[in-house]
């Protein structure tokens, strides 16, 4: 197996273009004009983004998420987290929102605090919260964020006190009490980066350790052929649903093993994902005419149960970028884009055999735009920054409001949703900022992003 990157400079090596003085100057033209127009595209980017935020702030601050289209206010469990604010702040700051940057910072140093009697889901408030805590930290040097995301870590420890090891999906943060057993391969394991980075900031192993022993755990339940299911019971070890793919429930539990390999060097989680990848692209990869997706089959028998995919599947692109297998990962990215274009947004699901939508819905989510950057930093292929023209354009023409940006009901009707999840200024307008910032806006070699685009620093 190549280690990750080498292959992408072997790639970028190859596809230098050769020539002599004329030959170079006429090409030193065109990457002029490129240079020029990714300069403006990104700062209309930055201009989406100061919608969007504008948009949170005057109508949902102090509150978890901005209702785009009743300009209200929503709080995932009552009361405020400030998902929005603190999944957005390291956004603000690596495209340039000074001014926003520091009053989000502010705000949420003051008034976040997670002493109260809720049960929060543990898989998205660690993606979200911690992971954002922790690159605004690291950003930033404030110390005040460190020990918010220390003090949520040690609030989400008990979830973990399961008898396999496993957490639990709910977790009260004053009582510690939890809840809901039936979990899933990505709500397991998809917090390895955000623990192991605490472990690493705070001097604390027991994250580390804790977070390592359920994808472990998780791990060693895999098939006879090496698949994972889609629902597994953390009391019993016992799979409750045997589909096996990597969408909804399973896809993040991957990009966590390629990326605690490549955060932490630890090779246990290589030698996962080495395995894993082996089985996915035997079992899972459908390779139907010209074309590559990857559908579902039963985890037992790798017999084909489903042959459908979506918006969420198209992260995989990015992961296997990452790891080194370009091939398949611009194949795929291809795919989901003929999707994209057929809807002019990415549906939740659609069947690549029949061409039917099988979940309409178009949440604002990122993950094809996510595997465009990856593609672009690892190739060089202009091929990537035409995406992402695209998604811009789309995405203002479908779901842009006068107060920031709505989710769409229905690719197909265009219905907007009154939603604009925090993931949309935490990741879609990330990667689709950096897809055409300048290279070193951030030194992808330098840091890991965990699964909700919060950058971690290797600075141990
Ligand atoms: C985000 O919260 C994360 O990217 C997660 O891994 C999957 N779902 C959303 C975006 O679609």
């Amino acid at each position: 197996m190549r280690a990750p990157w080498i292959g992408a400079l072997l790639i970028q090596i190859a596809c230098s273009p050769a020539g002599g003085p004329a030959g170079r100057s006429a090409r030193e033209g065109r990457e002029a004009r490129q240079r020029t127009d990714r300069v403006a595209m990104a700062a209309q980017v930055r201009a989406e983004l100061a919608h969007a935020w504008g948009g949170y702030r005057r109508h949902a601050w102090g509150h978890d998420d901005l209702k785009p289209l009743s300009r209200g206010a929503h709080d995932w469990y009552g009361q405020p987290l400030l998902m929005t604010a603190v999944d957005t702040l390291d956004t603000l700051i690596i495209a340039g929102l000074t001014d926003e940057a520091a009053e989000a910072r502010e705000y949420v140093a003051q008034h976040l605090s997670f002493d109260v009697d809720v049960s929060v889901q543990v898989f998205e408030v660690t993606i979200r919260l911690v992971g954002g805590l922790l690159s605004a930290h690291q950003l930033t040097g404030d110390p005040r964020l460190l020990a918010l995301a220390d003090d949520l870590g040690q609030r989400l420890l008990p979830a973990f006190r399961s008898p396999t090891g496993m957490p639990y999906r709910f977790v009260n943060l004053r009582t510690g009490a939890t809840r809901d057993p039936e979990s899933n391969p990505a709500e397991i394991g998809t917090l390895m980066l955000e623990f192991g980075t605490l472990a690493k900031l705070t001097g604390k192993p027991v994250y580390y350790d804790t977070a390592k022993k359920a994808v472990v755990e998780l791990y060693r339940r895999r098939s006879r052929i090496g698949l994972v299911g889609e629902v597994i019971d953390v009391d019993s070890g016992r799979w409750l649903r045997k589909s096996s793919h990597v969408g909804a429930r399973i896809d993040s539990y991957y990009e966590y093993l390629v990326k605690s390999w490549l955060l932490f060097g630890d090779l246990d989680f290589q030698r996962m994902w080495v395995a894993s990848e082996q089985v996915l692209q035997h079992y899972i990869a459908d390779e139907t005419g010209p074309a590559l997706w990857y559908g579902a089959v039963d985890m037992e028998s790798g017999r084909r149960t489903a042959t459908e995919s979506g918006a969420l599947e198209a992260f995989l692109p990015a992961v296997l970028a990452l790891a080194g297998d370009l091939e398949h990962a611009r194949r795929l990215q291809e795919s989901s884009f003929q999707m994209w274009t057929r809807f002019g947004l990415i549906p939740d699901g659609f069947d690549y055999r029949s061409g039917r939508v099988t979940a309409a819905s178009y949440p604002l989510r990122p993950e094809i735009i996510e595997s465009a950057y990856y593609l672009r930093r690892m190739t060089g292929d202009q091929r990537y920054l035409e995406m992402g023209r695209r998604f811009l354009h789309d995405l203002v023409a479908c779901c842009r409001t006068d107060a920031g940006y709505a989710a769409l009901d229905d690719v197909r009707t265009r219905k907007q949703a009154d939603s604009m999840p925090s993931f949309f200024t935490a990741e879609t307008l990330k990667y689709l900022y950096l897809l055409f910032a300048p290279d070193d806006a951030l030194d992808l070699r330098a840091i890991v992003f965990n699964t909700e685009a919060h950058p971690l620093r290797r600075t141990w």
